[in-house]
């Protein structure tokens, strides 16, 4: 399996993150994809590769213009205004307030934020644009007839909306990659997203449509972030009514439960028959991960990609969270040899 990576996620290197009331070194740090990268050479793995440069049109397939505009600008602006720390917002889009966007960038990081944990801070941009580069280059692969690619995004994606950052989140590459499918040829395109955490922003992105089934396995939103959206009746609307799937899950589920949504949502990608599966490939349901409650153990994750083998679908796999940094590389890279052990690499 090839392997896609570039070392610019460096770029992305936040001083702080929001959390329990104190500005924490962030979880979501560059030492994640330098543990990943070192297994997938450990393991032999297969090839690693560049990504190509496919400029802005697919980002702004996804994404509004002014929100992207947003993201190439906010650092700059935030330290032209004074500020002497990181971007981080301290206004909300509350209920029944306006939707007008503010001039000022303090009112625009509110704005565009969903979250507050994650500061916006110098090379934030450059990073997540190479991370949707490292997304668009694995579904090029995909569209030449590789059966399977790993982009290893760095920064994630799967909580960006098409004009909101947040959940260590700004571009979200697999709504982007889904999009590319589209535009190049695939008629049907499913997402099946084992994060622990829910994808708000891809769910938020394919809600009304039917070209695109989105498949979640999550912690409860009423227990953990992005608490908001990942609920079970949620299931799309319009156009898209059916095409949208969660599977909200207690604390402490242990892989046994966990495997048996998995076997539904597989079921269910099944009956779409879409032309490519997108997987965002989140590790955080790791038993010892920091900031999650989800029980799996290492070897699950070499069965989980056994399973997710055997759906026969060209599978396009892509980073998403998991913050047991140490223990990243081996998890990541299990369900890749998982999926190699079922399927050939
Ligand atoms: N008490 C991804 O996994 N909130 N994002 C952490 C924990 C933010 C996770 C607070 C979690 C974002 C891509
Ligand atoms: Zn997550």
């Amino acid at each position: 399996m090839e392997t896609i990576f570039t070392e610019k996620h460096r770029l992305r290197d936040a001083k702080t993150e929001l959390f329990g009331g104190e500005l924490v070194s962030p979880h979501e740090r560059p030492s994640r994809a330098e543990y990943v990268i070192q297994r997938v050479r450990d393991v032999a793995l297969g090839p690693v590769s560049v990504p190509a440069d496919f400029g802005l049109d697919p980002i702004l397939a996804i994404h509004k213009p002014d929100f992207v505009s947003f993201l190439q600008t906010a650092w700059e602006r935030w330290q032209d205004a004074g500020f002497k720390g990181e971007a981080m917002p301290t206004t909300w889009v509350g209920r029944r307030m306006s939707d007008k966007r503010p001039n000022f960038i303090e009112g625009q990081v509110g704005y565009y934020a969903l979250a507050g944990e994650t500061s916006i801070s110098g090379g934030t941009w450059e990073a997540a644009y190479a991370s949707a580069q490292v997304a668009l280059t694995g579904a090029d692969r995909i569209n030449k007839g590789a059966q399977t690619v790993f982009s290893l995004c760095r920064p994630p994606g799967h909580h960006a909306t098409s004009d909101m950052y947040g959940g260590y989140c700004f571009l979200n590459n697999a709504a982007i990659a889904a999009q590319f499918y589209r535009d190049t040829g695939a008629k049907r395109v499913a997402i099946l997203d084992v994060d622990f955490h829910h994808g708000n922003g891809t769910q938020d992105i394919f809600y009304d449509r039917d070209d695109v089934l989105f498949v979640s396995l999550h912690g409860d939103p009423l227990e953990t972030f992005p608490y908001q959206l990942g609920h079970a009746d949620e299931q799309g609307s319009g156009a898209g009514e059916g095409f949208n799937v969660n599977y909200p899950m207690p604390p402490d589920t242990p892989f046994a439960v966990w495997r048996q949504a998995l076997a539904k949502g597989l079921e269910r990608i099944a009956a779409h028959a879409p032309d490519v599966l997108v997987i965002s490939l989140g590790v955080d349901t790791f038993e010892n991960d920091p900031i999650s409650f989800f029980k799996l153990k290492s070897d699950d994750f070499t069965t989980m990609g056994a399973d997710i083998a055997r759906a026969g679908l060209p599978t396009h796999f892509i980073m998403e969270g998991g913050y047991d940094v140490e223990e990243i590389g081996v998890n990541a890279v299990n369900v890749l040899q998982g999926f190699i052990a079922e399927r050939g690499a």
